[in-house]
């Protein structure tokens, strides 16, 4: 799925497609450098020395450049069905955009963008550009994203339906198997698997970097595969809970959340474990004085760090998203106040993160490279044969190259990529 290919026109949504071309040509860089690490010249003289910095190069730098593919700034928010998901996004952006309600459950991948023009974009399998509807309203927008998950919840009928159709005629009979294969094929190739939402952010102004509703862990098995197959392409994760519910941990959901993450982990290479935040929600369900509140909050603080000892207070946000006006729940207001600060930061902090994560870590190897190529050359500049011309063409390459991460080193990070493509070397040189 590639979102550049999504349209032509010239709104500000295409500034989230804009990022793309600096991401392409670090595609390129990587290919390059790739290239030349598995040069014989490179990797017979110098392979060995670059490894003790770099162990695994060759793997690793594939792994990264699946990583750069994924090309999504996510940040997903997670958990148990009806926690508040939909309604904290909608909070968030300050548009009742996203469906939200206790029979309303989200069953795809919503990303939220910034973008100055309203617009919804919806991705179905078997379809290789998204469908694009613009609107004039917030209302309009709202309206056809109920008639998506109203589409969505009668195809999950039909298939539930054909399902059991199935399981029922193949007690019956043999034979009809290719018939019924098409069917759900037709049902599956037409399945919306992603939905781009796009609209102005009262805050969060931000060009690259998705908010992302899910649909919420419950019975739905399908519902949780969506999840699980987006989250390798997550940077950071809001992890929702509903504080009334399931001695207010949904720990099992939550385990079950964390452990799929930190499975992908290894392969998510602009995320860490502080780009997690736990939203405790509907707090005004708790029918307790304010006492017995803060005795609860102490406890499920302590449950939490006792399963994940990483997570830090800091990382904890108590809030209440609806509340009755005759309830006292001030602090939560003002600890809302808190995450939608924490938010932002992220929000900062992941702009342009694969950008920024891959740009220095080519840099790190590109420098490397050069470190053990000077060494080995001054090793064996006498020996070179006048007449091998590969070798020479080689150690052309990396004095220009010695020379641009020269100029890189003195540079801020901002401003490294430019030069960064000046001494990409060219594979048929
Ligand atoms: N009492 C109370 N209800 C809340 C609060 N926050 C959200 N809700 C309600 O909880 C219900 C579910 O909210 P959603 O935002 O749809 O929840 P969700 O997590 O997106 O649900 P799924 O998409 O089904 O996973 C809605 O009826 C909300 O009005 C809260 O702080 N207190
Ligand atoms: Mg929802």
């Amino acid at each position: 799925m590639d979102v550049t290919n999504a349209d032509e026109e010239q709104t500000s949504c295409n500034d989230f497609d804009g990022t793309l071309e600096p991401e392409e040509r670090l595609l390129q860089t990587y290919k390059k450098v790739l290239w030349l690490i598995r040069k014989d010249a490179f990797w017979n003289n110098v392979g060995k020395a670059f490894e003790k910095t770099y162990p695994g190069i060759k793997e690793s730098l594939k792994e990264q450049m699946k990583d750069l593919e994924k090309r999504d700034c996510g940040i997903v928010v997670a958990g148990e069905t009806s926690t508040g998901k939909s309604t904290l996004i909608n909070k968030l952006i300050g548009h009742d955009a996203l469906v939200w309600g206790t029979l309303e459950t989200t069953k795809t991948i919503y990303r939220v963008m910034h973008s100055e023009k309203m617009s919804v974009k919806t991705y179905r399998s078997g379809c290789p550009e998204p469908t694009r509807h613009s609107f004039n309203s917030v209302h309009e927008l709202h309206k056809m994203l109920r008639e998506l998950e109203e589409e969505e919840e009668e195809e999950e009928e039909e298939e539930k339906e054909e399902e059991e159709n199935i399981d029922e005629e193949e007690d019956e009979e043999e034979g009809t198997d290719k018939e019924e294969d098409t069917k759900e094929e037709k049902t599956k190739d037409n399945m919306i698997y992603q939905v781009d939402v796009l609209l102005p952010f009262s805050k969060i102004q931000n060009r690259n970097v998705a908010i992302v509703d899910t649909p919420g862990v419950g019975d739905s098995r399908e519902l949780k595969t969506k999840l699980e197959e987006y989250i390798p392409k997550a940077v950071a994760f809001v992890i929702v809970l509903d504080v009334s519910r399931a001695g207010g941990l949904q720990k099992h959901t939550v385990m079950s959340l964390l452990s799929t993450i930190k499975s992908s982990s290894t392969n998510m290479k602009c995320f860490e474990l502080d780009d997690i935040l736990f939203v405790r929600n509907k707090w005004d369900n708790i029918n307790a004085g304010k006492k017995q509140r803060d005795k609860l909050k102490k406890k499920l603080t302590a449950r939490m760090k006792a399963e994940w000892p990483w997570v830090k207070d800091s990382q904890i946000f108590d809030i209440c998203l609806i509340k009755k006006s005759s309830d006292d729940l001030s602090e939560y207001t003002l600890r809302y106040e808190q995450f939608d600060d924490a938010i932002h930061d992220l929000v900062k902090k992941k702009e342009n993160i694969r950008i920024q994560t891959h740009g220095q870590y080519l840099s790190g190897v590109i420098l490397e490279a050069r470190k053990v190529l000077s060494e080995a050359l001054t090793a064996i500049e006498k020996q070179i044969d006048g007449s091998d011309t590969i070798f020479q063409n080689f150690t052309e390459h990396m004095t220009k190259t010695n020379q641009a991460i020269k100029k890189v080193q003195n540079d801020d990070i901002p401003v490294w990529f430019p030069k960064l493509t000046m001494f990409q070397m060219d594979p048929e040189g």
